[in-house]
Order: C-alpha cells, then sequence, then structure tokens
C-alpha cells in the first residue's frame, strides 16, 4: 500500500514536470517565431536609442497626434514638447530605423527636418493646428 502512494506521488511529480517542459517548449517556439529566427539577447541588454527633432505643431491636439501616431511596436517613448517644438522619442534600433518615426510623424500631417506632411493629410488638420499658416492655438501654446 505504502509503494502504491509512493509510486502514485512519482506518477505526479513526473507528469507535472513534463506539463512544464512542455510549457516552457511551447513560449521559446513562440518567441522565436515573432523574431524571425532571431535569437533574442538576455532581457536585461534590451537596446533603446534616443533620439530629439523638430517638428512643427501648435497645440495641445497636435502633442496628442503626435504622440499616438509613435504608440506603435517598438517605440519605448514619444514626447513632444509644444513650446519648443521639440519631439524625444526612444525606440528599438532593432525593430525601427529613424527615418520610420519621421515618416510615421509625418503620416499625420506634421512636418519633420526628413519628411514632410502630404497636403492632403495636412489640409485635414483642424484649423488651430495649421502650423504652415502660422495657426495660433487657443489653449495658451
Ligand atoms: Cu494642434
Amino acid at each position: 500500500m505504502k509503494n502504491l502512494k509512493l509510486a502514485i506521488n512519482c506518477c505526479v511529480i513526473l507528469s507535472l514536470s513534463i506539463i512544464g517542459i512542455q510549457k516552457i517548449k511551447a513560449f521559446s517556439i513562440q518567441e522565436s517565431a515573432i523574431s524571425n529566427n532571431y535569437i533574442a539577447p538576455p532581457k536585461k541588454t534590451i537596446k533603446k536609442t534616443q533620439i530629439s527633432f523638430q517638428v512643427e505643431g501648435t497645440c495641445g491636439m497636435c502633442k496628442d497626434r503626435i504622440e499616438k501616431a509613435l504608440d506603435k511596436k517598438g517605440v519605448y517613448k514619444a514626447i513632444y514638447d509644444v513650446k519648443s517644438k521639440n519631439l524625444t522619442v526612444i525606440y528599438d534600433p532593432r525593430k525601427l530605423e529613424e527615418i520610420q518615426i519621421h515618416n510615421m510623424v509625418a503620416m499625420v500631417g506634421h512636418d519633420t527636418p526628413l519628411v514632410k506632411a502630404s497636403d492632403v493629410v495636412y489640409q485635414n488638420l483642424p484649423d488651430c493646428c495649421r502650423y504652415r499658416e502660422g495657426a495660433q492655438c487657443e489653449d495658451g501654446f
């Protein structure tokens, strides 16, 4: 009887550890699929690059629009300061190139030093955001 109990216990432990191993395997397969066969370095070496450049904008709405445009995979942080017109972006250089960040901003209507927004997108901005015409917003900026 004691032996049987012991055997059952062993069985339970063995199957639990097999489940555990399978879970770990499934997880690493998923990981490598996401990163395109790229073997990710240990988590502590997350790569971050910080850049800053001028972006045309006039108000809080512009700030929201610009920051939302950068709410994308590979971007850790995007902060736009309306007063200085300075945009700071912290991103993963393995996932994005600098020019892509400029493109994301221009796509929502804001000119950057490298990419000019298309006229069509620009014309759809609210009146107070038309920085090319020297628009000023009422929210104090
Ligand atoms: Cu605006």
